[in-house]
């Protein structure tokens, strides 16, 4: 009897241990190439000379990615992640906009015909693997598309239509009114309050959770992942998208506004990599969702990179959080998980918010890459996309983030790479330098931008082995010296800076 008991409780202790356990080790050192479906390649159908207006759909498809894989192959990249792929609403929300971005499912379980068939996202997943690419879905699990009345909710598919509405969060309030009225004027997170916006600075007291977790997102049907029924469908059909496409990773959109319990649960049926959108500024709360998902966004981070890395900025601050990040005790536990990025779909991008700033952008970018972590880079970057887009940034930028790319293969930071777990650290932070070395590399960057180029110098400490060690510059212009305990580079230019000790 006690034997038994004790082999049962073994048997669940080893199941649990199992289950906790997903195998994220193909994602560390990936770089992902990240594209939005509907903008990337349109598909032979779609008039494609036409201009394509900014809401709405544009033809882009899924096999036109799978046509340039080998593009984006070449580049250096080795992952990719695009944009949901499921059913969308066909019809507009509330600001008029279609749902060309994929975040309005209305079936899970069936590939949008904008996007393609499910055997183009089979040949899709196929092809990035025999390109030896891994591949990540973009995925919402936090609402539908817009609902604003009972027919909407009809016509979503089956498992989430069904019009009393017992799968989406409704307010709770004593005078709750009938679904049908509800849908005119649902709770929104916006009415969580203002500490809450736009990044969650906030503390228990001055944000309401509770709100941010049931309220809707506009008027996006927020599922209620306290409902059983909904709780079954998400799990089941994260492991059918996993088992049936061969999915390596998933990328899951407003994560925060998920209850971390369930996201838990989540994780465990997904059985791969996920990386959260968790979009805050603080890294006690953003590290916190690490516990419950093996990767995040790392918004606390990036969302600095923009001010960072321009004329005005100041990149003393950028080396506090990056030090704060890198402390046991703020909580992250795999930073070689955290997926960094420069620019996303929600932002204006780098060069258009840089004045078309080419530096800037190459100093960002060798940033993202060198630093430990996942690098992202947004589809279109590579052609210098938002700076108006001339034949020179169209291979410049290109060629610049295929060298970069390739300095990561040779120092060991690439998926397999000797040095793939090494953690990168500041070694100067400064309002125009970062400086910061990670294996046999120093990265010096700076945001002095096209107009504040011309020769400067800069000397800082290093760590010990560095000492009295000779330099030859991988990429950039410049050169450095050892004196003592320092270092002092001397930079040509205001592109970035990548330096190596030679014995
Ligand atoms: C949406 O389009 C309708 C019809 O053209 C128009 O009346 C309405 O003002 C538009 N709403 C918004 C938020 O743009
Ligand atoms: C950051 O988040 C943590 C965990 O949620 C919370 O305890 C703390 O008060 C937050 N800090 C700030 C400054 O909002
Ligand atoms: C240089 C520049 O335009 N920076 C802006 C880019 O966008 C961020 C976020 O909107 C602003 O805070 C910066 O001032």
């Amino acid at each position: 009897m006690r034997a038994t008991l004790f082999v049962a409780l073994l048997c669940a202790l080893a199941g649990s241990l199992a289950s906790a356990a997903v195998d994220t080790s193909a994602w560390v050192g990936r770089n992902i190439y990240f594209i939005v479906v509907d903008r990337f390649v349109r598909g032979q159908t779609s008039s494609s000379s036409e201009p394509c207006d900014g809401h709405d759909w544009c033809g882009g498809t899924i096999s036109g990615i799978t046509e340039k894989l080998p593009y984006i192959s070449a580049m250096g990249f080795d992952a990719i992640w695009i944009t949901p792929i499921v059913k969308q609403t066909p019809w507009l929300d509330n600001w008029n906009g279609t749902a060309y971005h994929g975040y309005w499912a209305s079936d899970f379980y069936e590939v949008d015909p904008n996007f393609g068939t499910p055997e183009d996202l089979h040949t899709l997943v196929d092809t990035a693997h025999e390109l030896e690419m891994l591949f990540m879905l973009d995925i919402v699990a936090n609402h539908v598309g817009p609902l604003h009345t009972l027919d909407d909710v009809m016509n979503l598919g089956p498992g989430l239509n069904d019009p009393m509405g017992a799968q989406f969060h409704q307010d709770p309030h004593p005078d709750a009114v009938p679904f049908a009225d509800y849908l005119l004027d649902p709770l929104t997170m916006m009415e969580a309050g203002p500490e809450c916006w736009p990044y969650y600075t906030f503390g228990p007291d001055t944000c309401d959770f509770t709100t941010i977790l049931d309220g809707w997102f506009g008027d996006l049907g927020d599922l209620n992942h306290e409902n059983p029924d909904v709780q079954t469908y998400l799990l089941d059909w994260i492991d059918y998208m996993r088992s049936t496409y061969g999915i390596d990773g998933f990328r899951l959109d407003t994560a925060l506004y998920i209850p971390p319990s369930f996201l838990a649960s989540f994780q465990e049926a997904a059985d791969v990599y996920i990386v959260g959108e968790i979009v805050t500024y603080n890294q006690t709360l953003h590290a916190s969702y690490q516990e419950v998902l093996t990767g995040v966004l790392n918004f606390p981070i990036t969302e600095h990179i923009k001010t960072a890395f321009s004329s005005e900025g100041d990149l003393s601050f950028l080396g506090d959080v990056l030090v704060t990040q890198n402390q046991p005790a703020t909580g992250y536990k795999d930073v070689h998980l955290l997926g960094n990025f420069v620019d996303n779909h929600d932002s204006d991008r780098f060069l258009f918010n840089h004045t078309g700033d080419v530096l800037q952008l190459k100093n960002a970018a060798t940033f993202v890459n060198l630093w430990h972590g996942i690098p992202v880079t947004y589809y279109g970057t590579e052609g210098g996309w938002g700076g108006g887009v001339t034949e020179k940034s169209l291979s410049e930028m290109g060629e610049f983030l295929k060298a970069l790319n390739d300095i990561r293969e040779l120092a060991g930071f690439r998926a397999g790479g000797e040095l793939v777990r090494s953690e990168a650290s500041v070694v100067l932070a400064n309002a125009r330098y970062l400086a910061f070395s990670r294996g046999a590399l120093l990265v010096l960057v700076n945001n002095r931008g096209e107009e504040g180029g011309g020769e400067d110098e800069v000397c800082f400490d290093v760590v010990e082995e560095w000492q009295g060690a000779s330099w030859v510059a991988v990429m950039g212009d410049g050169s450095a010296v050892s004196d003592g305990s320092q270092v002092c580079v001397t930079t040509e230019s205001s592109g970035p800076l990548v330096l190596s000790p030679v014995a």
